[in-house]
C-alpha cells in the first residue's frame, strides 16, 4: 500500500494544546512541510513567541529557541548572523508582533534581515483570552472592547503588509487565509516560498496568515472560517505586497 499523506518530520508526536477550529495547527503543518520538501530541516532554527503558540518549540522537529514577547525577530536576527548558513524563521502572533513587538519587526525588515517571518494574525490576543489586538476590526467585540472596536477610541487596525510595503528592506511580503481547502494550499506555496527566499539569501521574507481564534471569537469552528472569510478577508486583502523575485522574472 502507498502512503499518500502522512505526519510531516518537521513536526513532532506531541499532541498540539490547540483549541479546536484554531487554525495554528494547520499553520504549523504547512511550515513543517515547507521545511520537508526542501530538505533543511537539520539546519532549520525556529523561534518561537509568546501567545498560543508559545509551545511551538515543543511541536516543530527542529532546533528552537524561546524568544520574549515581540522579541523574536531581534533573537532570529543574532542566530542567523551567528550561524549564516542556518534557516532561521519566528512564527507570532499579531499581538506578539504587531503590538509589543512592532518596533522589532519594523526594524528587523527594514534591515532586510535574512529571515523568514510566519505571522499569524487572528485578529485578538488568543492566549490571554480575548483582548483587543492591533488587527482587532471595527465593531468586534473583544474582551477589552465590549461594544465593539470604534476609530474613536481605539482607532484603526493595523494592516502589516501594506505598513511594511513602505520600507526598502523587505523581499517579500505576502498575505494568504486558511479559511478554506484551496487558501490553506495558496498558504503552504507562500511559506515555501518565504523559505526559499532566504535560502538564496535575498532576504526578508514575511507571510501574514489570516487564522481564526473561534474560541475567543466566540463562535462554532464552521462560522469562525466563515467570519473570517466575509470580515477579514475584506479588511486585509490577500495578495502578493513585495517580491524582489518577481523582478527577476522567478
Ligand atoms: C512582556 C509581556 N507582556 C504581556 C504578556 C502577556 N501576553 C501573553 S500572550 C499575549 C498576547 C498574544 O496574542 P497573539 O500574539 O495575538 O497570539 P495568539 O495567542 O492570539 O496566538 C500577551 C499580551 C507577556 N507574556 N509578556
Amino acid at each position: 500500500m502507498n502512503t499518500v499523506f502522512q505526519k510531516p518530520e518537521t513536526l513532532t508526536d506531541v499532541q498540539m494544546h490547540y483549541c479546536p477550529g484554531c487554525t495554528h495547527g494547520i499553520i504549523h503543518r504547512l511550515v513543517a512541510e515547507a521545511i520537508d520538501s526542501l530538505g533543511v530541516r537539520e539546519q532549520t532554527v525556529g523561534v518561537a513567541s509568546v501567545g498560543c503558540s508559545v509551545f511551538a518549540y515543543d511541536y516543530f522537529n527542529c532546533d528552537m529557541q524561546q524568544a520574549a514577547h515581540g522579541r523574536a525577530p531581534a533573537v532570529a536576527t543574532g542566530i542567523k548572523r551567528v550561524l549564516p548558513e542556518s534557516i532561521v524563521f519566528t512564527y507570532q502572533g499579531d499581538g506578539d508582533l504587531a503590538s509589543i513587538g512592532m518596533a522589532e519587526i519594523v526594524h528587523a525588515a527594514a534591515r532586510g534581515e535574512n529571515i523568514t517571518v510566519i505571522f499569524v494574525n487572528n485578529a485578538i490576543y488568543g492566549m490571554t483570552s480575548g483582548q483587543m489586538a492591533p488587527t482587532s476590526l471595527l465593531g468586534q467585540k473583544t474582551a477589552t472592547s465590549p461594544r465593539g472596536r470604534t476609530v474613536e477610541e481605539m482607532g484603526y487596525p493595523i494592516k502589516v503588509c501594506e505598513l511594511l510595503a513602505t520600507l526598502d528592506g523587505p523581499a517579500y511580503l505576502t498575505r494568504v487565509s486558511t479559511h478554506d481547502s484551496r487558501h490553506v494550499l495558496q498558504a503552504g506555496k507562500a511559506i515555501k516560498k518565504a523559505f526559499e527566499i532566504q535560502q538564496q539569501k535575498k532576504g526578508f521574507a514575511l507571510v501574514e496568515v489570516l487564522s481564526t481564534c473561534s474560541v475567543n471569537w466566540g463562535m462554532t469552528p464552521v462560522n469562525a472560517l466563515k467570519w473570517m472569510e466575509e470580515n477579514m478577508v475584506p479588511y486585509y486583502p490577500l495578495g502578493v505586497y513585495r517580491d524582489v523575485t518577481a523582478k527577476e522574472g522567478n
